[in-house]
């Protein structure tokens, strides 16, 4: 059996979760230490994808966790959602990843913007992991600027037609589903953005895998291409309209990342600690030098912090209060925390730090990827700058 992981809570943010907050974490770090840990590093160097872990987590109800159980879903509370994308990322951020754009980018858009029978079509087969989704916003030369995309939907008597090409897209080459994004009317007018539910076996439709990658190497990334792929009325998402829906999906999906962010932390940090009570050199453990505690308080203090910024994010999107710009603020810090604490972590394991046996480097890596998708660092700084100035760096 893999080594159950202790969790990292300096500051008593357990005595602030009800129980089922804390039984639902504890279900996901159990099985996130039997299954994801001692798999995760060969999948990673190999490049693959864990997809027999899927299965496993529909079965645990980690899809759409958030989402009401009329559906299939798990009808959970916006912390035990965020609990749970921490413990996924604790394992591993692509794990995260395909939890993230199944829920949150895939599933959260039919249920905000479908139809009755999209929602009872789609919401069920998708909890259950019986269907993969993909969220197709990025294009090759609109990435930090989706609103200039040039992917078309044209209306005809029969239904839609798209055409254009979609880039980085987590789960592209694996998904029965992609959530496409259009514009259908003129090309200057994001608010033409509309949202369709493309079948990945639809003529004309064609994803390849991104590769060469040195991150997220346990996660599919594709790029996507449609050629006059034809789909009918029914495949529009009714309620979406203009770059404002893509952008509510990224919300949700940066709630998840920011709690997310903190499992990588977590995972590096308890690595280190114990690294650095087992370690002997000059004839003592590496964490009775000064300079490696300092390491380590640094990490414990980042990660604290991390973590009841998280919480209340959290309690506030329970109390439907919080705002995309506050959620700009926890993908910001958190990533960018996790990202020092797996180098910090990388560092004082020594050369053990660059193996795939260990779990820094795999997470230093992935949140590379982390600290770029879902909006860069420099973007939500800026959404940020916008929020205090009132002033505009974009338009
Ligand atoms: P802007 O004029 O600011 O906004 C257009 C309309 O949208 C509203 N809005 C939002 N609503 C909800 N949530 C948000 N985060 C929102 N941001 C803006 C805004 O109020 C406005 O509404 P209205 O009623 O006035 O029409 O749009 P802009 O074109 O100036 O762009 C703003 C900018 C740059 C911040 C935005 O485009 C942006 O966030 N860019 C980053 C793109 C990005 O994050 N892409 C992610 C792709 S998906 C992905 O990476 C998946 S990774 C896989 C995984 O999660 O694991
Ligand atoms: P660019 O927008 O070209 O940015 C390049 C640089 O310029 C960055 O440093 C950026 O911060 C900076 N920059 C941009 N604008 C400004 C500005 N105004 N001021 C100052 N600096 C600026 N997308 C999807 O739609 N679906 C997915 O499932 C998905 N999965 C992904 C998975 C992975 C592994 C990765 C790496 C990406 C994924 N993406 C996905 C795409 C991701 O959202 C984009 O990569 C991201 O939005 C940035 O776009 P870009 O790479 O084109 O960078």
């Amino acid at each position: 059996m893999a080594l159950r992981f202790q969790g990292v809570d300096f500051y008593d943010a357990d005595g602030l979760l009800t129980e089922e907050e804390r039984a639902v974490r504890d279900t996901v770090r159990a099985w996130v230490d039997d299954n994801v840990i001692p798999v995760i590093g060969e999948h990673y160097v190999a490049g693959k994808f864990p997809t027999h872990l899927v299965p496993q987590m529909a079965e645990l109800g980690l899809f759409g966790a958030n989402l009401p159980e009329e559906f299939g879903c798990a009808g959970l509370n916006n912390v035990a959602y965020g609990l749970i994308m921490q413990e996924l990322e604790r394992g591993d951020s692509g794990v995260r990843s395909f939890a993230s754009v199944q829920g949150a980018l895939v599933m959260y858009p039919i249920y905000e913007f479908g139809s009755d029978e999209q929602k009872r079509r789609w919401l069920p087969e998708l909890a259950s992991g019986r269907r993969i989704g993909c969220f197709g916003l990025t294009e090759p030369d609109y990435g930090s600027n989706p609103g200039g995309m040039i992917t078309v939907a044209k209306e005809t008597k029969e239904g839609w037609v798209l055409n254009g090409a979609k880039m980085w897209i987590t789960n592209g080459s694996t998904a029965d589903v992609a959530i496409v994004w259009a514009k259908t009317a003129r090309l200057d007018d994001p608010g033409s953005i509309r949202g369709f539910i493309v079948p990945t076996d639809a003529k004309g439709f064609a994803a390849k895998d991104q590769q060469g990658k040195l991150s997220l190497r346990a996660s599919d990334t594709s790029e996507l291409v449609l050629q006059d792929v034809c789909v009918p009325k029914e495949a529009l998402l009714p309620k979406s309209a203009g770059l404002k829906s893509p952008l509510m999906c990224l919300t949700a999906a940066r709630y998840g990342i920011a709690w997310g962010a903190v499992g990588s932390a977590m995972a590096c940090y308890d690595e280190a600690v114990r690294y650095a009570k087992a370690r002997v050199v000059f004839d003592r453990p590496i964490g009775g030098f000064q300079l490696q505690q300092a390491r380590l308080v640094e990490m414990l203090t980042e990660i604290t912090k991390a973590q009841l910024l998280c919480l209340q994010l959290g309690r506030l999107k329970d109390q439907g209060k919080m705002s995309p710009q506050q959620v700009s603020l926890a993908k910001r810090n958190n990533v960018s925390m996790a990202t020092d604490v797996a180098r910090e972590s990388r560092r004082l394991l020594g050369a053990s730090g660059i193996l795939a046996e260990y779990q820094a480097m795999r997470h230093l890596a992935n949140l590379e990827s982390v600290y770029t998708y879902e909006g860069t660092h420099d973007i939500h700084t800026l959404i940020l700058g916008q929020e205090i100035t009132g002033l505009s760096a974009f338009n």
